[in-house]
């Protein structure tokens, strides 16, 4: 997937391209090298999204994400699936920046 990463990408094109990447690195362990299996999504998330979704070593949380994300329950999370995670967490944190901005504009 390196060939994918060019020297003049934007931002953007960059973090696209690292969520295209870092999917990958997880899906091609076991199975379907196009999905995550549940024991690559737990990896994934406990490596990945350990700082957003704390402990993901808990059987029940990974249990949980698996069936929330696994919108065709196939058992398997594909990359739209897996981009849904991403996109609900990044708006998740977007909310707390927004938050978290206001705070301060009242503190002044
Ligand atoms: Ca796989
Ligand atoms: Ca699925």
């Amino acid at each position: 997937m390196s060939s994918l990463k060019t020297e003049n990408s934007s931002t953007l094109e960059t973090a696209m391209q690292l969520m295209i990447q870092t999917f990958h690195k997880y899906s091609g362990d076991e199975g379907d090298k196009y999905t995550l299996s549940r024991a690559e999504l737990k990896e994934m998330l406990t490596t990945e999204l350990g700082n957003y979704l704390g402990n993901a070593q808990d059987k029940e949380a990974v249990d949980k994400v698996m069936g929330d994300l696994d919108s065709n329950n196939d058992g398997e999370v594909d990359f739209t699936e897996f981009i849904i995670l991403v996109g609900a967490l990044t708006v998740a944190c977007n909310d707390f920046f927004l938050e978290f901005n206001e705070k301060q504009e009242k503190k002044k």
